[in-house]
């Protein structure tokens, strides 16, 4: 093979893995609140969950999910800052509780993922 069509090859390669819009944009939760894994005490629990990008709020969605294994679908809170996706839970039961949240991030794409806590 020619050697700079081999090298054509690996610069393509480079390409796909390091640019920007493809790689680094996605919304991963930065930090939360509750903590996965955390026990929270009370019945009530503000959810905030902190991204490293800016969402898209309107097709962002939050669901609860109950120890008895119903779901909840809970409505963010619309002042949220861009970068965060907030809502209140209230009346909630002891026991093992899971947050489902799914989001999308302004470059288009849809990360989602579980946060489970505990109510005591
Ligand atoms: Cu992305």
């Amino acid at each position: 093979m020619h050697v700079f069509f081999r090298i054509a090859i690996v610069l393509f390669a480079m390409w796909l893995l390091v640019d920007p819009k493809t790689a680094s944009a996605h919304a991963i939760i930065v930090s939360s609140s509750p903590a996965a894994g955390a026990t929270v005490t009370g019945d009530a629990v503000a959810i905030r969950l902190h991204f490293n990008s800016r969402i898209d709020h309107a097709r962002s969605k939050l669901t609860l999910l109950a120890p008895n294994g119903a779901s909840q679908a809970l409505t963010p809170a619309s002042d949220s800052p861009a970068d965060e996706l907030n809502a209140d839970a209230t009346r909630l039961s002891t026991g093992a509780w899971r947050l489902r949240w799914q989001v999308l991030s302004v470059d288009g794409h849809i990360t989602r993922g579980d946060i489970p806590f505990t109510v005591h």
